[in-house]
């Protein structure tokens, strides 16, 4: 098989993109490869769970009271220390933490971004070999450059977002980032270490045939929702416009395929959980702003979930996104 030896890796394609920005002074650039540093080095680890000794529970549990597995902790670890290494970021919020760390160092106060991320995504499927992924999102900071970064940094709306992304382990190693200029998806080629252009300028189909949602909790979801997953299922049988089910539990997974393949993707509330599960700040807003720019659509049921001021980082949302028709005649239901 011949490989193609001229594609650009991240850092290339973000210098050509730089050229066009004439304002730009490579902070961002420099962010997003630190990001893509701490993103191989878990994935080392991801691809040596198994072999070594870091699969299963830490014993711990987190803010939100879930269990914290061993690559959990090793990712979040992981993704601190580079970003403060790396001098491009003022602080970070994330999943594993109960509140914002500020990394409050000289160099690091004189940083414009501030990123919310979830280290690993899909926790219950590391266990089992199924893709697990990393979620991020970077905002501008809303206090001054030059003094520690602080909550209201954090607890911004999605629509502020300047870029978002994600890291899917999975058959292959990817890197998708969106900014106002589009989504861009970067698969990992282990000869060189580096990751490289593979899917330029995503657009998520405009329909799609496919749709996504524990259906195990069916019915506690509530009339519309269940209304809708009924004319996904009874468009399937002769219908031509049959709509598969494939859901793997993994956020990451489920909404790369849709951005990709098309489809819709639902995480309802239910009479238990009035607020879903996912997180709106480092889970919700990074995957509906990468649809957005992709042509797709995300919303909480109503409302899009990019215009919610969030109250806390760990808040929690019910989420719906996908290809644009698919949300239109869900959210016309
Ligand atoms: P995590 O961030 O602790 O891994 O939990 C979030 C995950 C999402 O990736 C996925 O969409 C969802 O939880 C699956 O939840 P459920 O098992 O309730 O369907
Ligand atoms: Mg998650």
């Amino acid at each position: 098989m011949m490989i193609n030896r001229n594609i650009l890796t991240l850092e290339e394609f973000r210098k050509q993109e730089l050229r066009f920005l004439s304002h730009a002074t490579g902070e961002l650039s420099n962010l997003l490869r630190d990001i893509a540093l701490a993103a191989k080095r878990v994935n080392v680890e991801v691809n040596k769970a198994g072999l070594e000794d870091i699969l299963g529970d830490t014993g711990k549990t987190n803010v939100q009271g879930e269990g914290v597995q061993r690559l959990d902790e090793y990712a979040n670890a992981e993704f601190m220390a580079v970003l403060r290494r790396g001098i491009s970021c003022a602080g970070i919020a994330s999943e594993e933490l109960d509140d914002f760390i500020c990394f409050d160092e000289e160099l690091c106060n004189q940083s414009k971004y501030v990123v919310v991320l979830d280290p690993l995504d899909g926790s219950s499927n590391i266990d089992v070999n199924i893709s697990i992924g990393t979620i991020f999102g970077i905002y501008r900071r809303k206090s001054q450059k030059g003094i520690p970064c602080s909550k209201e940094d954090f607890l911004q709306k999605g629509e502020n977002l300047v870029a978002a992304g994600y890291i899917i382990y999975g058959s292959s190693t990817m890197l998708v980032y969106a900014t106002r200029r589009g989504v861009n998806g970067f698969t990992l080629d282990p000869s060189i270490g580096e990751f490289t252009i593979s899917h330029p300028d995503i657009k998520c189909p405009k329909n799609g045939n496919v749709y996504s949602v524990n259906q195990g909790n069916y019915y506690n979801y509530d009339h519309g929702v269940k209304k809708f997953i009924d004319s996904c299922q009874k468009k399937s049988g002769s219908d031509s416009s049959a709509c598969s089910l494939r859901y793997t539990g993994t956020m990451v997974a489920d909404m790369h395929r849709t951005l990709l393949k098309g489809g819709i993707f639902l995480y309802p509330a239910t009479a238990d959980h009035t607020k879903g599960k996912l997180r709106l700040v480092y889970e919700c807003n990074p995957f509906a702003f990468i649809l957005e720019m992709a042509g797709g659509k995300a919303t909480e049921g109503e409302n899009n979930i990019l215009c919610i001021q969030p109250e806390s980082l760990h808040q929690r949302t019910p989420f719906f996104a996908g290809s644009y028709q698919m949300m239109k005649s869900f959210l016309s239901d």
